[in-house]
């Protein structure tokens, strides 16, 4: 659902601005650096965009969803560390609370969410539950008006840089299901908290992971949220449905760069005495590109409408998930061929591409997770 089409093309006008002018042009710093400038990351708080997603009476933008995948779309132009930065507070670091969270939880956490003064990280992946996150063994233990939780959560983005993180923990260790996890708040000062050292990663650089710590840490109860326990991973996979959806539409804003670049390359490129574009085969993997990153967005815009209707959109978030991002990689598998031997070296560009879009296919769901739960939710529906 778009809320006024002209607030939104000034936004995303905006975005698209920015993107052009400051963060592709910081591309290649933050790969060398690993870090994105401190003045760039005030600009991107300047502009609203840690808080594009949360609710406008939180201080944040109140994107509808619709509104939401055209934006990440738009993001998706730059390298996805700078997505990345803002990607947490705008989705899993910040949707636990705004989905069921308590009243004083959204009051004391989502206006600093939503300003990036405060950044949000989600703690669902441990060392043995990756894919099966129900099975994982983190545990949070009443202890008269506190919780104590022990245990460790691996691979969480914007883990370093957090000052919150939502914790999926079990609070009834006797159950070793989905039914007896719960999810938290926890503050980054929290004693018993401690953080493992920054992962090296294949790509995405200026974006961080790492392992999330707990010993004994002791979390007043109303850091519950929602105030309820038992339903933690409810609230997970609701955040994980939204998530996928906005993940899809980055990756279909990214694969639109890399065949922009491809095609720019290819018109400018001569071998055989014409640029390489005027060749069929360097045409048809052009044209099979555009072709696959229309059917994309088709099928984001779709799923995002119906989430704004109210749908339970489970199975086309999973759809639009894995579509985009398995799209995605053979866009930028395609780019680097049109590119040739450039498209190897690193002044080029696309070889970081190449690596950092490899990602979209493995976090917040595998593709093969996407196809499970595709496949349950046809189940599911031919069943009433
Ligand atoms: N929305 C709301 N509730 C949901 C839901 C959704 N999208 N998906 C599942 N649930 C509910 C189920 O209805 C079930 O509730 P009941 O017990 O009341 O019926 C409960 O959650 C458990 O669901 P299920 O039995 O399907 O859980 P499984 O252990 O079989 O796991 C998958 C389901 C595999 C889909 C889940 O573990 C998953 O998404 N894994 C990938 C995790 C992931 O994306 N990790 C990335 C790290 S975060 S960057």
């Amino acid at each position: 659902m778009i809320r006024s089409q002209e607030t939104l093309n000034l936004l995303l006008d905006s975005i698209a601005r920015f993107v052009r002018e400051r963060l592709v042009p910081a591309e290649a710093l933050v790969a060398e650096t690993d870090q994105i400038p401190d003045a760039l990351l005030a600009e991107m708080k300047a502009l609203g965009l840690f808080g594009l997603c949360l609710p406008e009476e939180y201080g944040g933008l109140g994107l509808t969803m619709e509104e939401e995948v055209l934006a990440a779309m738009e993001l998706g132009k730059t390298s996805p560390a700078f997505r990345s930065a803002v990607g947490s507070n705008n989705g899993i670091g910040s949707m636990g609370i705004v989905l069921d969270g308590t009243p004083g939880q959204k009051q004391k956490y989502l206006p600093r969410l939503a300003s990036g003064e405060l950044i949000g990280s989600f703690c669902l992946t441990e060392p043995e539950a990756g894919s099966d996150a129900a099975s994982l063994r983190t545990t949070a233990i009443r202890d008269g008006d506190h919780y104590v939780l022990n245990g460790t959560k691996r691979f969480i983005t914007n883990a370093p840089e957090a000052g919150i993180y939502t914790v999926m923990a079990r609070t009834d260790p006797a159950s070793k299901d989905a039914g007896g996890i719960s999810a938290f708040v926890v503050e980054r000062d929290t004693a018993g908290l401690s953080l493992g050292k920054i992962d090296r990663k294949m790509g995405q650089k200026g974006a961080h992971t790492c392992d999330v710590i707990f010993e004994n840490c002791r979390v007043p109860a109303e850091s519950l949220i929602g105030g309820r326990e038992g339903v933690g991973f409810k609230t997970a996979m609701k955040v994980l449905d939204k998530g996928r959806l906005h993940i899809a539409a980055v990756a279909t804003g990214a694969a639109e760069r890399m065949l922009a670049d491809a095609l720019r390359y290819a018109m400018e490129r001569k071998q055989f005495g014409k640029p390489i574009v005027e060749f069929e085969l360097i045409q048809a993997m052009l044209a099979d590109s555009q072709a696959e990153i229309y059917a994309s967005r088709c099928m984001i815009v779709d799923a995002a409408r119906r989430r704004d209707d109210g749908e339970r959109v489970t199975a086309e978030a999973s759809c639009a998930k894995m579509f985009a991002t398995e799209m995605c990689s053979r866009v930028a598998d395609r780019a680097v061929q049109i590119f040739g031997g450039a498209g190897y070296m690193s002044e080029y560009g696309i070889e970081r591409f190449y690596r950092d879009v490899r990602l979209f296919r493995i976090y917040e769901g595998t593709t093969q997770i996407q196809q499970i739960v595709i496949a349950r939710e046809m189940q599911r529906r031919a069943q009433g």
